[in-house]
């Protein structure tokens, strides 16, 4: 039997539209590039309040739900495929620091360049399983 290993994983990450309005679209996705990950997709669009619903669909029934929906959606966000080692999703996550930017540390992006909850800049995948959904979902292509 041949054992072929797996080099690369893939996750999803976004520079939201206060990242690019902010003008950080270099300085967040330097961070990623600077740690080792490469990217192997990328374009700037503006999400589709459809593709947003379905995107968010764990937080359909929390208060903030609209909000997140209507700020994901107002304006074009950098939509990005990052490439690294096993559990490159787990990296990102390390490097954007906690969902909360007061509460995230310092180096990290959310915890350097941010203060909002909402408007905290970036996107990553939270598992293998939301990575292999998310591309999916935004590059149906790559499949
Ligand atoms: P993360 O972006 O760190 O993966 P999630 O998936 O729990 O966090 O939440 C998705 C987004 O929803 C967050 N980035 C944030 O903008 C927003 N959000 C999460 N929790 C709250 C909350 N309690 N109040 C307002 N917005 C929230």
């Amino acid at each position: 039997m041949r054992y072929r290993a797996r080099l690369v994983d893939r996750t999803l990450v976004i520079v939201k539209p206060d990242g690019v309005e902010r003008r950080l679209c270099g300085e967040i996705l330097g961070r990623l590039e600077a740690k080792g990950l490469t990217l192997a997709a990328a374009e700037l669009r503006t999400i589709t309040v459809e593709v947003a619903e379905r995107h968010y669909a764990e937080h359909a029934e929390r208060p903030f739900f609209g909000d997140l929906v209507a700020f994901i959606t107002r304006s074009p966000a950098l939509v990005t495929v990052v490439e690294g080692p096993e559990n490159t999703w787990k990296i990102v996550r390390t490097l954007m620091g906690t969902t909360n930017p007061q509460e995230a540390a310092p180096g990290t992006i959310r915890g350097d360049l941010a203060i909002e909850l909402t408007e905290n800049l970036i996107h990553g995948s939270d598992s293998p399983e939301s990575a292999a959904r998310e591309i999916a979902l935004f590059f149906p292509e790559l499949d």
